[in-house]
């Protein structure tokens, strides 16, 4: 019983101490001490910055449960190809036709993948997260050891970005992970690929759906998007063929050539040394078989996931029919 007191004790004194947030930390203290050398950062102000930093549980459990490890592809197409993802893209492609067009023709990517993107990762900018982004990468950062040194790095490159859009870095709000604004760029990434696409001489994807267009694609230009190149074809399968070919990675590293020796072909014409990645989906009407091109593979660039890119690409030529209309 006494023990018990004095834990309790122990408890509701240690508790003041966890309200101080990160700054206590020795990691935290640490990229304190990196920005301070390396940026040039202000040490009194990152320290009272990771001070209200909080450490949220939800967001332990949330990465340690993503829906595309979780769920067969005939679930996870529900979430993300439906009729109301498709309307509002219609609705977020009126509305913004002219960028969209602009980027098409500047950065040579589809308006249709664009929205796609856009579409799935936030419904168009409605759902952007509800998570402080300054928590959520400190979280995962200094309590979060299998991922700590990608998202240390991710709140070093936050901390960097805020301060060159002069924005305060308890503001942003953002996902679980860290992914913010429209597109749900990681900070790295916003650093790195988003840009002014409308000319104002801020590169605002958090609230600006312009810019966001324009570094969507600005993203997948970066990362080789080949314009006018297909991203899928579905595989043609001779009978009895062995289907561990189907296990491979999301690089294409098999050529039409090579495949054809296994017994698989490709439904679309294509030329014998185009490499591509043999892919297996459990629909529901059954198992799917699919190749996927090189743009596949860059849209996997953007979340690395087979599952993903093909919501990302089905959602892209359903819209693709609705803009045509
Ligand atoms: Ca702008």
């Amino acid at each position: 019983m006494l023990r018990f007191a004095l834990l309790l004790i122990t408890t509701l004194v240690a508790a003041p101490l966890f309200a101080a947030g990160y700054a206590d930390n020795p990691a935290a203290q640490a990229v304190i001490a990196e920005l301070v050398e390396e940026e040039g950062f202000d040490a009194e102000s990152l320290n009272a910055i990771l001070a209200d930093a909080e450490r949220q549980e939800s967001i332990l459990k949330a990465i340690a449960r993503p829906a595309e490890k979780t769920k067969p592809w005939y679930d996870y197409r529900k979430i993300f190809v439906t009729e109301k993802r498709e309307n509002q893209g219609v609705e977020f492609y009126n509305e913004h036709r002219e960028a969209l067009l602009r980027a098409e023709t500047e950065l040579g990517v589809p308006a249709e993948i664009i929205v796609a993107i856009i579409g799935v990762e936030t419904y168009y900018g409605r759902i952007t997260g509800s998570y402080h982004v300054l928590d959520a990468l400190s979280t995962l950062a200094f309590d979060y050891p299998k991922r700590s040194p990608f998202f240390t790095s991710e709140l070093k490159h936050f901390l960097i970005l805020t301060r060159d859009q002069n924005v305060d870095p308890r503001d942003p709000k953002g996902s679980y992970a860290g992914a913010m604004g429209y597109g749900q760029f990681m900070p790295s990434s916003y650093r790195h690929y988003a840009i002014d696409f409308d000319g104002d001489g801020k590169t605002d994807i958090w609230n600006n759906p312009v810019d966001a267009i324009g570094s969507v694609a600005n993203y997948f230009k970066a990362h080789g998007w080949r314009t006018g190149q297909p991203v899928v074809s579905a595989a043609v399968l001779a009978e009895g063929v062995d289907l561990e070919v189907f296990e491979s990675g999301l690089k294409p590293e098999l050529t039409l050539a090579q495949l054809k020796d296994k017994g698989v072909t490709a439904y679309r014409n294509l030329p014998e040394d185009t490499p591509v990645t043999p892919l297996a989906f459990e629909g529901a009407a059954g198992w799917e078989y699919w190749l996927g091109l090189h743009n596949f593979y860059v849209i996997t660039r953007y979340n690395h996931s087979a599952m993903y890119a093909m919501s990302v690409y089905q959602l892209s030529q359903n819209l693709a029919r609705r803009f045509a209309q």
